[in-house]
């Protein structure tokens, strides 16, 4: 049999497939059949266009319906899926068709004038457009065609995605998902998570990122239940649809938000039998604030954009506030110090992992994708962790310079590199200060001439890069602290700082 995962999802879908897959916020719902003959038609409509098996297919589109009909046509015929964030601007956008060489590349219908040249420049052989409910000429064109079905033939191994990460070096990296680490972790999630086929899964986060599309729609699909399928997280809205849903995903921020919501109560919340919370650090406030308002315990995960889910707290067992859990079915991890050398329980150090999740390399990086790889095929998470006597894994800080704001990671060198182009700057330091709603907002510090003025600073960057990596206050200093390296000291910068966004809230 096959090792393509639309096949191993398909397998599992209802045998009614009249059962819905999919309910807008409205009420209408698609059903498991209209999935299967949709992807089927863009799947066919992919290979009109002359994409064949290990083609890249970007998407830098709204979330609809229509966005997860065509990744899952792309997984049929076994083109390689690469979503790209919608803040993304069109010099970060040219950095990833360079890099992918993608043969389609499907945007958003405002954006498709100016980023013709920037597909035009990488050598994208076909630039399509599709709007927020779903429409243009590639779902025209797919509309014109007879659903193709049947599944192409792919080993574990095959890609079936390629996300894009930045890196330390501030340059992305894209991470090469196979068909195998994509059916591994939904059906370990399924299992962990007990998901079964009347569920109703609330979706509201975005769909092209690893939380959103893999582990909350594959998940979905591997059960065969159902997803009320919102456009984006708004409090108003996820309250209005909690009654019909059994189960949600989320970033801690959406817990915060909902938190601070009058509506989200006991009452609110009693059909429901799941809170899954990850992508970023849950403060034990906001695991504790939530139990005390609703009764219920949110359930903390880890994972990250090269592994899938790595780690889980229990589903019966006890949830422990600021604890991941631990490791899912056939996953491996261990902590290691930076030499490699094993460490034992209680100990602090790099988490490294290993299982069917892991992926298979970064994208014409065989250097970098070595580098962080163990002989014995651990990856090196570049998260600091501990595993305590009980088992539970303990996330306890970061190797690499990372700012994850509202879930979205974001790598300080990346806007250094911007910052320090700029006229006037002499050097730039980027953190990330505790936020009471983003949990982390980047911030900038900045040497500079006098004449220098924060809002032009957040002016002269604001149109090259996405809006959450866009640093929200910029502060002045003579000198930056540093060691005895001459490395500058972050963590006395985040000291100094500390304040700044909690001092109004
Ligand atoms: C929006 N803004 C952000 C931001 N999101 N700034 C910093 N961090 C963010 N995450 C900006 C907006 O552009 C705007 O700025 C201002 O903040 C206020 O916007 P908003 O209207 O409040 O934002 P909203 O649209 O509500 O978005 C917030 C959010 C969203 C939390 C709902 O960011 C979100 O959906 N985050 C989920 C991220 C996610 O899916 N991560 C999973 C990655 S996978 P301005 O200046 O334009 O007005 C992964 C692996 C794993 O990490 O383990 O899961
Ligand atoms: P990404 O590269 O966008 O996939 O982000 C992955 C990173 O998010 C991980 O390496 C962690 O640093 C962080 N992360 C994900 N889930 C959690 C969690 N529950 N607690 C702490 N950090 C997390």
């Amino acid at each position: 049999m096959t090792e393509n995962a639309f096949a191993i999802f398909k397998h599992r879908f209802p045998g009614d497939l009249t059962r819905p897959f999919l309910i807008r916020p409205e009420g209408a719902e698609t059903s498991y059949a209209s999935l299967i003959e949709t992807a089927g038609r863009y799947a066919a409509a992919l290979r009109q266009l002359g994409v064949t098996k290990g083609d890249r297919v970007a998407v830098q589109v709204e979330k609809s319906p229509n966005a997860v009909f065509l990744y899952l046509g792309c997984l049929q015929i076994g083109a390689v899926y690469l979503p790209l964030n919608t803040a993304y601007k069109a010099d970060e956008i040219a950095y990833f068709l360079g890099d992918a060489e993608p043969r389609v590349f499907l945007v958003r219908p405002e954006t498709l004038d100016s980023l013709r040249p920037v597909a035009e420049a990488a050598g994208v052989a076909e630039l399509h457009a599709m709007d927020a409910e779903g429409g243009g000429s590639l779902t025209d064109l797919a509309e014109s065609l007879a659903p193709i079905t049947e599944i192409a033939d792919c080993e574990t191994d095959d890609l079936a995605a390629i996300l894009y990460t930045s890196g330390t070096t501030g340059r992305s990296k894209g991470a090469m998902i196979t068909h195998g680490n994509l059916s591994s972790n939904a059906l370990a999630l399924q299992e962990i998570w007990r998901f079964q086929p009347d569920d109703v899964l609330l979706h509201a986060l975005p769909v092209f990122h690893v939380h959103g599309l893999f582990v909350a729609i594959n998940t979905t699909l591997v059960t065969g239940s159902a997803m009320i399928f919102l456009p984006r997280f708004d409090a108003d809205e996820v309250l209005h649809h909690l009654p019909r849903a059994t189960a949600m995903m989320g970033v801690p921020t959406f817990y915060v938000r909902l938190l601070k919501h009058p509506g989200f109560t006991r009452e609110a919340t009693a059909h429901m039998r799941l809170f899954v919370a990850g992508s970023a650090p849950l403060l034990a406030q906001t695991f504790e604030e939530f139990e005390e308002r609703t009764g219920q315990r949110i359930l903390e995960r880890y994972g990250m954009t090269e592994a899938g889910m790595i780690t889980s707290n229990p589903y019966d067992e006890e949830r422990r506030a600021g604890t991941v859990g631990f490791p899912l079915p056939d996953v491996e991890v261990r902590v290691a110090d930076e030499d490699g050398r094993i460490l034992g329980q209680e100990e602090v150090g790099v988490l490294e992992v290993r299982g069917p999740n892991v992926f298979k390399g970064y994208w014409r990086m065989p250097e970098k994708t070595a580098s962080e790889f163990r002989a014995d095929g651990f990856f090196i998470t570049g998260d600091m962790a501990m595993i305590d006597n009980r088992g539970y894994v303990h996330i306890v800080g970061r190797a690499k310079d990372l700012v994850i704001s509202g879930g979205y990671n974001v790598y300080p060198k990346e806007i250094e590199v911007l910052l320090d182009g700029l006229e006037g700057v002499r050097e730039s330091a980027v953190i990330g200060l505790p936020h009471p709603d983003f949990g982390e907002a980047v911030t900038a510090v900045v040497i500079g001439d006098s004449s220098l003025e924060e809002d032009a600073v957040i002016a002269a960057v604001k149109d090259r890069l996405a809006n959450f990596k866009v640093p929200k206050r910029v502060f002045f200093v003579d000198e930056l602290p540093r060691n005895a390296m001459g490395k500058v000291q972050k963590n006395a910068l985040r000291e100094t700082f500390k304040q700044t966004f909690l001092a109004a809230s």
